[in-house]
């Protein structure tokens, strides 16, 4: 059998997709915790542009970056489709997939970061984004359609991590009035069994986030 290592860092959404892809495949693999103050040499020949996890080892072969390493789990593996097959689906859920994590993911990063008018703005700004989902996955159960695709599993990051992370810093990313549809979809998501058995527990994230916080506020 090949051999498949995963680096990556249980608190990550990024490293989580990874696990959920390679469940949905029923692909075996190991998970490599990296300490991300103390970055294996390993992690860092494996992917010295990002120098960041997941990265994925088939066989001795490094894959980085998480998008396309789902790309590669999904052309390699058979079982469940991550893509939709048809060309046009595909280049829609590659798209929202991008904008979940170049367009939506910076400004609500900095508004959990950030303090006073820089803060309200890029909440402003991460807020009114959701609007494209929310019309996106109207009449839907998952993007993916009835059941988990690729945006879904890219979209933990805004089901599951952005929900803490606003508890923690009082931010609400997603207001149910404000977006029925996605507010829906987040509830279905989570409540999956599928999706729950793969993403950290709660109180286990909130302390790690929590910890990571104080970190950034103290070098401030
Ligand atoms: N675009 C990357 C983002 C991955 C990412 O941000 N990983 C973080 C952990 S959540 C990381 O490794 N950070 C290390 C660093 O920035 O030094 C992907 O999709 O894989």
């Amino acid at each position: 059998m090949a051999e498949m290592k995963l680096f990556g860092v249980w608190a990550s959404p990024f490293s989580r997709r990874i696990e959920m892809a390679l469940k949905l495949k029923g692909v075996e693999y190991e998970f490599i915790e990296e300490d991300m103050k103390n970055k294996s040499p390993l992690l860092l020949e494996y992917n010295p542009i990002h120098k960041k996890i997941p990265v994925l080892v088939h066989s001795g072969k490094p894959i980085a970056e998480s998008l396309v390493i789902l790309e590669y789990i999904d052309e390699t593996w058979e079982g469940p489709a991550i893509f939709p097959k048809d060309p046009y689906e595909r280049a829609q859920a590659r798209f929202l997939a991008k904008f979940l994590d170049e367009t939506f993911f910076p400004p609500m990063w900095k508004a959990c970061c950030s303090r006073g008018e820089e803060r309200q703005k890029a909440k402003e700004e991460a807020i009114e984004l959701l609007g494209f989902l929310d019309n996106e996955i109207k009449g839907k159960k998952f993007f993916g359609g009835d059941s988990i695709g690729l945006v879904d599993i890219v979209g933990n990051l805004v089901a599951y991590w952005c929900g803490i992370l606003g508890e923690i810093v009082g931010i609400e990313f997603v207001p149910k009035d404000k977006y029925p549809n996605f507010f829906k979809w987040i509830n279905e998501y989570n409540n999956c069994s599928f999706v729950k058995e793969n993403l950290p527990q709660k109180d286990k994230l909130i302390a790690f986030l929590k910890a990571r916080f104080e970190v950034l506020d103290s070098s401030k």
